[in-house]
């Protein structure tokens, strides 16, 4: 237990189950202090995260239902948010959605739709988030998201969420610049491969797993809780000269060839 985020309220966004990276968040969070917001998508998630904060005693501000593919949505619940707790101090956005069939062979073949389908959920909803999360952001704080080494390198079978996640890292900085008059910080966490919903069954992920225990300076795994206290770094006091940042916490991964 910690005080880095007392009395600060945060939302966060992309609890489906136990092993969600947001799940390892929401932990660090809760043991800094902070009250808790949570939105979902899915009605099967809301379930999960609901037995999951009662199982472990966390008693959350609100929960609210958030569509990130529909501006209202995100209209809706950050207006309630805000009508709820006044004001935010941070936000978490661990969100992102591709078609499994685009996630796999040549990047050129990506359809049309299937590349707007992930921009959309993966990219440019951090920027509508933005826009409403900042209007009750009104005594500064953070905003952090998730994004991964794809964005940065070409990594097989990624494909069209790389590029969904380098213009997530453009907005990143774009957006700090935008906010950071407000007292508002905008980073990422650039997170190692880990087991969870989203990444099961994609082709390639357990390969990428393996390399990290083999390659990588630390030579272990990454897991939720220590995306969840970098995070919790970004989102405190503690980071508060650093904005417009890719934090990786890959076991020093990227730095190797
Ligand atoms: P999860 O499957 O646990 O979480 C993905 C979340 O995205 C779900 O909660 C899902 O909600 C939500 N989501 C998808 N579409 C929408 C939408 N339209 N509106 C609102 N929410 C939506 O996987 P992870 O924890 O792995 O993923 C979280 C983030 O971490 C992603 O950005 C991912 O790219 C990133 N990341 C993951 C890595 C890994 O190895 N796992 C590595 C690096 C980055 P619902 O289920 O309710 O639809
Ligand atoms: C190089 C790799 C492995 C190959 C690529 C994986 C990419 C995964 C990202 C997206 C988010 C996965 C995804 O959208 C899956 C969906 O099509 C199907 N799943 C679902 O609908 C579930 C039920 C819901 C909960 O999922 C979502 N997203 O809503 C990358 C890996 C080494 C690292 C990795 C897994 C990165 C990442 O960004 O997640």
């Amino acid at each position: 237990m910690n005080a880095l985020l007392k009395d600060r309220n945060i939302v966060v966004m992309g609890v489906a189950n136990n092993r969600s990276i947001a799940w390892g968040i929401t932990k660090s969070l809760y043991n800094a202090g902070a009250n808790l917001i949570f939105t979902y998508r899915q009605e099967r998630s809301r379930q999960k995260l609901e037995k999951m904060l009662e199982k472990n005693e966390i008693e959350p501000q609100l929960v609210v239902s958030c569509d990130v593919e529909d501006d209202d949505s995100i209209k809706r619940a950050f207006q309630e948010v805000g009508d709820n707790v006044g004001t935010i101090h941070g936000l978490v956005h661990s969100v992102a959605f591709a078609n499994t069939d685009e996630l796999k062979g040549d990047y050129a073949d990506t359809s049309r739709d299937g590349y707007l389908l992930a921009q959309n959920i993966s990219s440019y909803s951090l920027v509508a988030v933005t826009r409403e999360v900042r209007k009750y952001m009104t005594e500064g704080g953070g905003i952090v998201t998730q994004t991964y080494l794809g964005a940065e390198r070409v990594v097989p079978n990624y494909n069209v969420m790389g590029v969904a996640k380098a213009a997530l890292e453009a907005s990143v900085r774009y957006l700090a610049e935008d906010v950071g008059k407000d007292g508002i910080r905008v980073n990422a966490v650039s997170a190692g491969p880990i087991r969870t919903l989203s990444a099961k069954g994609v082709a390639g992920f357990n390969e990428k797993m393996s390399v990290i225990e083999e390659k990588a300076p630390l030579r272990r795994q990454v897991d939720q809780d220590q995306v969840g206290d970098a995070t919790l770094f970004l989102l405190s006091e503690l980071a508060r000269g650093v904005t417009g940042e890719v934090l990786h916490v890959d076991s020093g991964f990227h730095i190797v060839t």
